[in-house]
């Protein structure tokens, strides 16, 4: 069986040849970008069985994000293709060194992937590993991909367990039918959550990993990123409304594996900045990745830390994690180490 099944868009990034405002940049190079895909990249790259279910166009793009994705050992096997819509693409800046200020400008309206719905995806590929791994940036491409995550998200016999990456991305919202509020209704459908601190108090006016998880009382563990300050975890096992399948597929997942109700801060490793985005994702692999294995909390987070902090120094989205062995050694460190 498979391990986890990313669902979500994906697109083809442009990387600006040089620093400065779009206006200026005079070329860029192609990457591929698509949180979720990235999720799926790294589980794979680190000896996992991933999955991505996404929608491209039947164009170049959409030929080069599939190639790529498989490429690191992803089943794109449900990929579906569209025959009107184009793939999405992305231009960025180069972030400022040490900061996470750069400019995005999205060409992803209208695009396949916002065509996913309910009617469209293949539901038996997405049921089908121990964790279906899902992230906000869904909810807001259109009122289908809403929709398709309500449904996702709902209580069902025989559910994977339910990762969502709150991912709140501003610049979706704007102009939308629904706002970010929806994405604590889905969170909250979900077995395990990961937020960051600064875009809870964004999306939701939500202040504090407290008050995160007292807003998200329901999924079996909260993982609340608070930045360089590392992560807090707040886990329990929770009846919770999904009625997830207590035996079955979350329990193989290791999420029951906590005892009730602890929360456990684990500091990050603190590492030069080269551009901040995909490292979201790749805490989620590496957190996942440990999840998998069964692994006490701490090294969960260790886990996810290692992976962020790889994809952190590097300028794309994506890199390859570090081995397994590696990561294992550098998790197994005293505190001292890890500050
Ligand atoms: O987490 C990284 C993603 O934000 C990036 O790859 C692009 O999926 C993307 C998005 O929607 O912003």
């Amino acid at each position: 069986t498979t391990d986890v099944v990313c669902l979500g868009e994906s697109m083809v990034t442009f990387l600006p040849s040089q620093p400065g405002r779009l206006a200026d940049v005079p070329s860029f190079g192609r990457g591929i970008g698509g949180a979720e895909s990235n999720v799926a990249c790294a589980l794979a790259a680190a000896g996992h069985r991933a999955a991505w279910v996404g929608r491209v166009g039947a164009d170049g793009f959409g030929d080069h994000l599939v190639e790529t994705i498989a490429s690191y050992g992803v089943d794109t096997s449900a990929v579906r293709r569209d025959p009107v819509r184009p793939t999405g693409i992305y231009f960025r800046t180069a972030t400022d060194r040490g900061t996470d200020t750069h400019e995005v400008a999205y060409y992803r309206a209208g695009s396949a992937a916002s065509a996913m719905s309910p009617d469209n995806v293949p539901y038996e590929d997405l049921l089908a590993g121990r964790i279906l791994h899902l992230s906000g940036i869904t909810a807001a491409l259109s009122a289908d991909c809403l929709a398709l995550l309500r449904d996702l998200t709902a209580a069902r016999p025989g559910r994977p367990l339910v990762s969502f990456d709150v991912n709140h991305r501003p610049h979706l919202w704007r102009g939308g039918d629904a706002d970010a509020s929806v994405l604590l209704e889905l969170a909250r459908r979900c077995d395990l959550v990961f937020v960051g601190e600064d875009e809870a108090e964004e999306a939701w006016g939500i202040v504090g990993a407290e008050a995160i998880r007292a807003a998200l009382p329901e999924p079996a563990v909260v993982v609340v990123k608070r930045g360089s300050a590392g992560a807090t975890v707040f886990s329990g096992l929770r009846p919770g409304p999904r009625s997830s399948n207590a035996g079955g597929a979350g329990d193989a997942a290791g999420v029951a594996g906590f005892d009730p109700d602890t929360v456990t801060l684990v500091p990050a490793l603190r590492v030069d900045v080269v551009a901040a985005v995909g490292a979201g994702d790749a805490f989620a692999a590496g957190f996942l990745s440990a999840t998998l294995r069964g692994l006490p909390v701490r090294d969960r987070v260790r886990h996810g830390h290692l992976m962020a902090a790889a994809v952190l120094t590097v300028p794309g989205d994506l890199t390859d994690p570090p081995a397994r062995d590696h990561a294992d050694r550098l998790a197994a460190l005293d505190d001292d180490a890890w500050g």
